[in-house]
């Protein structure tokens, strides 16, 4: 199964330009207690290199693009992040990393949880270890 799970918005759109609603639990598909974007990331950077141990996010570019790598410890996945009208659903337990910012990315993102920084697997090993846990039960 594709760990990419996308959510597609609504654009509504009229000679003035576009406009896109989201909304907790309608278009985003969980109660939204954080909201927070990435912008100006410098040359070169790459961002992420993480996992989340309980953490259902949905993230958008909602100007210019980066690429998104996501893990579930068994297989990798890349997207393209570059449609204000579609953004990417990142459950619990995936390893992410962002890549390749334009000089004009904003990557917005909506959490279900405040943040906490004990929540974070910053470590590879110590995820694939979770990951192997949790197939074990
Ligand atoms: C994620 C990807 C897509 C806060 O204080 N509050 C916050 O809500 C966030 C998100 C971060 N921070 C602090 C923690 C660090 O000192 O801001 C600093 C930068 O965060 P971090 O290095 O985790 O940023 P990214 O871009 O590597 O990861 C972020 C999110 O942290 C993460 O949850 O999934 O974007």
């Amino acid at each position: 199964m594709s760990l990419l799970s996308w959510l597609k918005f609504s654009e509504l759109g009229d000679e003035r330009g576009n406009l896109v609603a989201l909304e907790q639990d309608r278009t985003i598909p969980f109660e939204v207690k954080r909201v927070y974007y990435i912008y100006r990331t410098q040359p070169g950077v790459s961002r992420g290199f993480h996992a989340h141990k309980d953490l259902k996010q949905a993230a958008v570019c909602v100007a210019g693009k980066c690429r998104m790598v996501l893990d579930d410890g068994k297989q990798r996945e890349e997207t393209w992040l570059d449609n204000p009208a579609r953004g990417l659903l990142i459950e619990s337990g995936i390893w992410r990393e962002m890549h390749d910012f334009s000089p004009d990315c904003v990557l917005l993102v909506l959490a279900n949880r405040l943040y906490d920084e004990s929540d974070y697997i910053r470590n590879y090993d110590e995820f694939l270890a979770m990951t192997e846990a949790m197939k074990r039960g």
